[in-house]
């Protein structure tokens, strides 16, 4: 007999419109390096593109014959800041890249893989005229088997990429959503995304040949266990497009064997380190790891190497333990963005943000708005920096998602995930910024994201960040699901503007009520004022110096002895480019350092406090 549906089941059925979000499985490219088997071969970093005004490039063949209207474009960079022209700077259309090269001498059992580091927000990519496959998502690794797209040998290849910034409600993050909305701050944007930061476009990560064997490996694991005498476990899981004998070597910083193991196709491997040397902050210890793809009869098939670090990361009552040792996390909220590069990766500029987060004497960051460059996590890696690392979701409006937006979100989170999980600095991971986390259907959205980077891994706290300062009066829905509270909160700013007692008066309350409601640790994620480099008052008044420096400085005073605040992340560590708006003067002015990193009286006044604070955690 059919069973009679409750009443107001059907209602809330028609309505579901989230729902689970299952792995897909997918395979996030190993970084090109080059290896016994594998060659690395840089692209030339200056390429010619060509904007595609009226969306036809694809229709009148530019993929083959390229268009008159070329310019050189720097790459890894974003197009905004590269060119003179209003309508360069803001547009979030398609724009065709061109690069042609000869290929070097590749064995016949070897493959040719194009590989990207990243392109915002899409890529379509051809090769000599055929398409070789497509990649949504601003900041995640992609790669194509392209070998059967090659020209004869001596002969030039042309890689065409159509990169396209167009974002809409569906997309991760989203753009162009409608004033009025719940959560769209800044509605009159230009360009027109609603968050807080330049929708920055381009290929903005190296793009590389990557040549391996034909029988490769695909993605290497390592699941670290400190035991209590001193030893340590690795487990590895390793797959590989054939089955075949593993053999895993770690060396440690010394270069000298630490420990080994051979295993069989589908055993379980796992190395034994009798005496393993934790990565600290302190002392950021890094194994080199070395995996060998062996065929019957040991002969090497491929070989893979990376670093990791073993330690453990747990989150307790009051805060974030590292190897058993309390730490509280002093840091910043940052942007992977700078002049004229936009979010072109450039190693200088990584180098020197970590190195004025240790001139900080800071501990940790987070990767604010999204995933950064594979090369910024191998500095915190061996500076000892903590990340908590950041899906590309920022101020979602889940009313005008969908469930592909979901599913989209999910396959970033798993990106992320896959692409960072060796990294020891990685401690948690955001699954969003100041998204819709207290209504039923914000719940319904983020609930299955967050089961889903538990399921993928269980050895990292997860955690999405809130927007305190919007929801004086509401319930967090999204805040029972996660292992530690990240709150953004701005007294003195956002809400009693230029008042400094603000500070004392609301902001320990307004963490208290957090605490208390969900009894998980808390993080100050972000907090801060604006100040325009230059600008003195004292008394202090908003967009000085003085003023931002006192809002921080009131802020580490009044929450020194708060026993489960798990850290204080000011925001920003430097000013960044924003879209234009009447709250913004060209850039964000949170920053402790200027857009060119010259220190503001913020972070002298940080410095100084951070040298002594909370040591203890
Ligand atoms: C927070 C956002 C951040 C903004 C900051 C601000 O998380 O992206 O840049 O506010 O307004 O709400 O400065």
């Amino acid at each position: 007999m059919a069973k009679k549906a409750k009443p107001g089941t059907k209602k809330t059925a028609a309505k579901a419109k989230f729902g689970k979000v299952p792995p897909t499985g997918l395979v996030v490219p190993l970084r090109p390096r080059n290896t016994a088997t594998r060659w690395r071969v840089d692209l030339p970093r200056i390429w010619q593109c060509a904007f595609d005004w009226d969306r036809q490039g694809e229709k009148q063949q530019w993929q083959t014959h390229l268009p008159p209207d070329l310019h050189s474009i720097g790459v890894p960079g974003s197009w905004n800041e590269q060119f003179q022209e209003a309508r360069i700077r803001d547009w979030m259309g398609p724009v065709w890249f061109y690069q042609d090269f000869l290929l070097p001498p590749v064995a016949d059992d070897h493959r040719v893989l194009l590989y990207f580091g990243s392109a915002t927000y899409r890529a379509n990519v051809w090769v000599n005229g055929l398409e070789v496959g497509g990649h949504e998502g601003g900041y995640m690794p992609f790669e194509f088997d392209i070998t059967d797209a090659l020209a004869p040998a001596g002969r030039k290849n042309l890689i065409a990429v159509r990169v396209d910034n167009d974002l809409t409600h569906t997309t991760v993050p989203q753009g162009g959503v409608p004033a009025g909305l719940p959560m769209v701050w800044r509605p009159n944007n230009l360009p027109n995304v609603h968050y807080d930061f330049f929708p920055h476009g381009g290929l903005h990560r190296p793009v590389v040949l990557h040549i391996v064997p034909d029988q490769s490996l695909l993605e290497v694991r390592c699941y670290p266990r400190l035991g209590k005498d001193g030893s340590a476990a690795v487990q590895f899981d390793v797959t590989a497009t054939a089955g075949g004998k593993v053999h895993v070597r770690m060396l440690d910083a010394a270069g000298k064997l630490a420990g080994e193991t051979i295993a069989m196709p589908d055993e379980h491997i796992t190395v034994q380190l009798p005496k393993a040397h934790p990565w600290s902050c302190e002392k950021p210890h890094l194994y080199e790891v070395q995996v060998e793809l062996l065929d019957d009869s040991d002969e090497l098939l491929d070989q893979y190497v990376l670093t990791t670090g073993v330690r453990d990361v747990e989150i307790r009552k009051d805060g974030l333990y590292l190897n058993g040792k309390k730490v509280f996390l002093k840091g910043c909220g940052r942007h992977e963005e700078a002049p004229i590069i936009g979010k072109g990766l450039s190693e200088p500029w990584a180098v020197k943000d970590i190195e004025l987060l240790k001139w900080l004497s800071a501990n940790s960051f987070r990767t604010s708005h999204y995933p950064y460059s594979e090369e910024t996590l191998d500095l915190a890696d061996r500076e000892g920096i903590l990340v908590i690392d950041e899906a590309p979701a920022n101020t979602m409006v889940v009313e005008v998602a969908s469930r592909e937006t979901q599913l989209l979100h999910g396959q970033m989170i798993e990106e992320m995930i896959r692409r960072d999980f060796n990294h020891p600095s990685v401690v948690a991971w955001s699954l969003a910024n100041e998204s819709r986390t207290h209504t039923k259907e914000g719940e319904a959205y983020f609930k299955p994201l967050i089961d889903l980077a538990k399921d993928l891994d269980p050895t990292r706290p997860v955690t999405v960040v809130l927007a305190g300062c919007m929801r004086v009066g509401d319930k967090e829905l999204v805040a029972p699901h996660c292992d530690f509270i990240s709150f953004n909160y701005y007294p003195a700013w956002y809400s009693r503007s230029g008042q400094l007692d603000a500070i004392e008066e609301i902001l320990p309350q307004r963490l208290k009520e957090y605490h208390k409601m969900f009894g998980k640790p808390v993080l100050l994620s972000e907090f801060g004022a604006d100040a325009v480099a230059g600008v003195h008052r004292w008394p202090a008044e908003m967009w000085s110096e003085e003023y931002q420096a006192e809002v921080i400085r009131r802020a580490h005073d009044c929450l020194a002895d708060l026993p489960w605040l798990m850290g204080i992340h000011p925001w920003v560590l430097a000013d960044f480019k924003c879209p234009q708006d009447v709250t913004r003067v060209v850039l964000n002015h949170k920053g402790l350092f200027t857009r060119d990193r010259q220190p503001k009286l913020a972070a002298h006044v940080v410095r100084e406090i951070w040298k002594n604070y909370r040591k203890n955690g």
